[in-house]
């Protein structure tokens, strides 16, 4: 190879000697330094120390909320000029931060999106690292089949889906079906650890079934039993679809404990939580996704908080504002929203809105995981 072909690549380190506390004197001699620094493809700390070590974390992303209707609409026309199959694999049209370069990606660890099924259609079958879940917030008539094992797709219902899974959709009513999808898509692309696998070209006519209840709901549904033919606990969820109906329970009656004078049933007065949880080991559903449902009453408002780690919201029912960093937007029934490392985070329902429900996923068990998660609650 020619050398100075070589030698002429420009050096993507790019040094300037500025007068500042902390910095040495601009002279030739700095400059000198730094070039050669260049030259070598070095790079002193004292130039990025800033930049490296924040006093706390300073996202990349920026908080930002999509509308549902926009969405929605735009996903539909998608319905009517791009097939799904082999290939593409999904109708899937993802978030993308606006300070995220044009990535599809919501947070930078996490994606979001929107997918869109006509009736009729499949998805074609196959599996991946990703962690995976489904999150319905309007609408009914598609089954997911993962391994064979066709899942009912309802309103208000999380299908949690670890990687490495087979599946495949299919949608065996008269309507067109949307939902959101939730994927640790960006975590694994920068970590470079993912894993991709077609499967079958189609599914058979028993997994084109549609029964009311899954296997897996058969095994593993019933709270606080555990079936001991399944003595292993499996690290990510094997309940493969948590239903709005126990949901919806689980938060009124935490409302319904605190006007019996149970303070400790809320989060803070007037505002319910749940985690979705492994029934196996109540951890987490997915290694590296936390998945929660969230009410808050009608005039109330959930205390400040800020956390380590990003996460992305999508209004269930109601209407009111929210809070994010400097941004502020009212919010109704399908908007989701993007909530970036360590900005703070305020809900509030509306005075004439029965409640605000809105589901949350985000990444938390990965710091968790590594020992960096932290969570700062305003006082009330
Ligand atoms: C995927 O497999 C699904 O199975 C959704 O529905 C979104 C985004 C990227 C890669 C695979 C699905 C996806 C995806």
């Amino acid at each position: 190879m020619n050398a100075a072909v070589v030698d002429t690549v420009p050096s993507p380190v790019r040094l300037k000697a500025v007068a500042a506390p902390g910095q040495p004197e601009p002279t030739p001699a700095l400059e000198q330094l730094y070039r050669g620094f260049e030259s070598e493809l070095l790079v002193p700390l004292w130039t990025e120390i800033g930049g490296l070590m924040p006093p706390h974390p300073r996202s990349q992303a920026a908080p930002h909320l999509w509308q549902w209707s926009r969405l929605k609409a735009l996903a539909h026309q998608a319905g009517e000029i791009v097939p799904v199959g082999r290939g593409g694999e999904r109708r899937a049209i993802a978030l993308a931060n606006p300070a995220l370069g044009g990535r599809p990606f919501a947070t930078p660890t996490l994606w979001a999106a929107i997918q869109y099924l006509m009736p009729g259609e499949d998805a074609p079958e196959h599996r991946h690292t990703q962690h995976a879940f489904r999150f319905v917030v309007e609408g009914e008539g598609v089954w997911t089949v993962v391994n064979g094992d066709a899942v009912r797709m309802s309103r208000g219902d999380f299908l949690p889906q670890a990687g490495w899974n087979w599946h495949a959709h299919h949608n065996a009513a008269s309507e067109p079906m949307a939902w959101i999808d939730g994927l640790d898509i960006p975590f694994a692309y920068y970590t470079e650890s993912q894993f991709f696998e077609h499967g079958r070209d189609a599914i058979s006519d028993a997994e084109r079934g549609t029964p009311d209840r899954s296997r897996s709901e058969r095994l593993w549904g019933h709270p606080g039993l555990r079936p001991l033919a399944q003595p292993d606990a499996p690290q990510a969820t094997p309940l493969l679809a948590y239903r709005w109906a126990d949901t919806d329970r689980a938060l009124a009656d935490q409302l319904a404990l605190e006007d019996e004078g149970h303070a400790g049933a809320t989060l803070s007065p007037g505002h319910a939580a749940v985690r979705y949880a492994n029934p196996a080991t109540g951890r987490d559903v997915l290694p590296t996704i936390r998945a929660e449902m969230h009410r808050v009453r009608r005039g109330a408002c959930s205390r400040t908080t800020r956390e380590t780690g990003s996460s992305v919201w999508q209004v269930f029912e109601g209407a009111g504002s929210v809070r994010v960093g400097e941004r502020e937007w009212r919010v109704q029934r399908g908007d989701l929203f993007v909530v970036p490392s360590w900005q703070p985070l305020q809900l509030r329902c509306d005075a004439d809105a029965a409640s605000l429900d809105l589901f949350r996923f985000g990444d938390a068990p990965i710091f968790e995981a590594l020992h960096q998660h932290r969570v700062q609650v305003d006082p009330a």
